[in-house]
């Protein structure tokens, strides 16, 4: 399963760690890259391990807004 996630607020590399590293460290991710001028993060996930719910708290949880 492959999704676009929108999120406000990041604007530096360090942003870009933050939100990957998060997303990451849940099980059931398998790659998430945040493309920062787009204000995006593409997620590959196993839908039976991880929801879309899940990860929108985790990226929440670093500080930044999820639409
Ligand atoms: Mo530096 Mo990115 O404060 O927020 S981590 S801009």
């Amino acid at each position: 399963m492959e999704q676009t996630l929108n999120v406000q607020g990041m604007t530096c590399g360090h942003c870009k760690m933050s939100v990957e590293n998060a997303l990451n460290n849940l099980e059931g991710v398998q790659t998430a890259e945040v493309n920062l001028d787009a204000g995006n993060v593409a997620v590959t996930y196993d839908e039976a391990k991880v929801n879309q719910e899940a990860m929108k708290e985790a990226i929440e949880d670093q500080g930044y807004d999820v639409e």
